[in-house]
């Protein structure tokens, strides 16, 4: 179906006039459409295509984001916050559902558009990394008391480190596009770190780190920034809600926005950690959380940082060799360029773990 004829069937206020592709995700197909209403004043939406060969359960994924947004929106009514604004809103379709399902099954949905407040690819200042920081804590934190077990598993084994590595043997073993003799270095990176790969998972399974409603995709550019306060407004991208850890929360946003250079970079000698930002975004997010986490999960931030960058990175090498069938890419080689950028990340944080360590003690310290 086409975004028109999707849009037809979603209780948008006014006639819908126009549709263009929007934002950066490697994953949806979003499209910001607008509305002409009968005063002439027009209303903006997020009209998204949720791929059926990602979310394989598109019923469960609709369902969690429809009990986590409504459960936020009272938690942000009771605190006097507007929850228009702080929390993403589905629009309902003409028969009252939530989705609408085309016959590849996959499904589309739509949301207000927030208006007046920014996503931002890269950190451009340090305040609005602090404050994305902040959100992600706090989303965390409003679902403290969310009940877990009602929140399907969108993506099954999404930060399962060990299995994402036992997936990426399996795409070397196959080199199903004949990619693997161009990737050697990259390959021999991931399988000289095979030890590390169980280690957060493992802390888990042995009650180390307690199972929390975590974001599990906290890039920047999932987090709207609001133009007029400067303040982190609202957590977008709710598609991988479910349990999970706090460090991978806290290491995913690192791996993305304390690199000092973009996601893709190509030049490697521009890839690094930055300590500074690294610094403040673990304040904003001790800030966020509240004080709810325990002693270990604060020991191992600077290790959730390390382990999110290599399992992104091993993601991206595996679709690479895979033929580059999750991530949408923009170019050829999009994805093995990600992974060399990721991998480039992950050699400087092994380098400055004990610096990470220090500023950890530190926050902890002063929080
Ligand atoms: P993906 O899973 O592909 O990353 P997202 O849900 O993150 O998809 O949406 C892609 C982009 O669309 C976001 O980075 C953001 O810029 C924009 N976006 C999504 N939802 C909204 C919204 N409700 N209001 C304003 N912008 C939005
Ligand atoms: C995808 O959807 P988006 O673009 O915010 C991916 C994340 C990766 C990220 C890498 C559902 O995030 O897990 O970390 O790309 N989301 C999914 O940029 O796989
Ligand atoms: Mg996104």
């Amino acid at each position: 179906m086409t975004p028109e004829e999707v849009g037809r069937q979603f209780r948008f206020d006014g006639t819908m006039e126009e549709h263009d592709r929007y934002g950066n995700g490697h994953i949806n197909d979003t499209y910001l459409v607008v509305c002409r209403k009968e005063d002439g004043s027009t209303l903006r939406y997020i009209l998204q295509r949720v791929h059926r060969s990602i979310f394989k359960d598109p019923d469960g994924l609709m369902e969690n984001i429809r009990k986590v947004t409504s459960y936020l929106s009272e938690k942000i009514r009771q605190a006097g916050g507007d929850p228009m604004r702080e929390t993403m809103n589905l629009i309902p379709t003409l028969s009252g559902g939530n989705f609408i399902r085309e016959e590849s099954g996959d499904i589309w949905r739509a949301y207000t558009f927030i208006e007046n407040a920014t996503c931002f690819d890269q950190v451009e200042k340090p305040e609005d990394f602090y404050q994305s920081a902040y959100a992600f804590g706090k989303f965390q934190n409003l679902l403290a008391d969310f009940d877990a077990s009602s929140l399907t598993e969108t993506i099954v084994d999404f930060h399962n480190t060990p299995v994402r590595f036992q997936n990426f043997k399996a795409a070397v073993e196959a080199d199903a596009v004949g990619r693997v003799k161009e990737a050697e270095e990259e390959i021999r990176f991931c399988m000289d770190r095979e030890q590390d790969m169980g280690v957060c998972i493992n802390m888990f399974k042995n009650g180390e780190l307690p199972l929390r409603v975590t974001h599990n995709d906290t890039k920047l550019n999932n987090v709207m920034i609001d133009n007029a306060t400067g303040k982190g407004l609202c957590v977008i991208d709710l598609d991988t809600v479910m349990p999970g850890l706090s460090i991978n929360d806290f290491g995913d946003s690192i791996r993305f926005g304390a690199n000092t250079a973009a996601e893709d970079e190509t030049d490697l000698s521009k890839v690094s950690l930055s300590l500074s930002l690294f610094e403040t975004y673990a304040k904003g997010f001790l800030e966020g959380c509240g004080g709810k986490l325990t002693e270990q999960e604060l020991r191992m931030l600077p290790m959730g940082a390390k382990m999110m960058t290599l399992e992104c990175g091993m993601r991206f090498l595996t679709d690479h060799l895979e033929g580059d069938v999750y991530f949408k890419i923009h170019r050829p080689g999009h994805n093995l360029d990600r992974a060399r950028c990721q991998f480039a990340l992950v050699a400087d944080m092994e380098k400055k773990m004990d610096e990470m360590n220090r500023i950890i003690e530190r926050v902890i310290m002063t929080a």
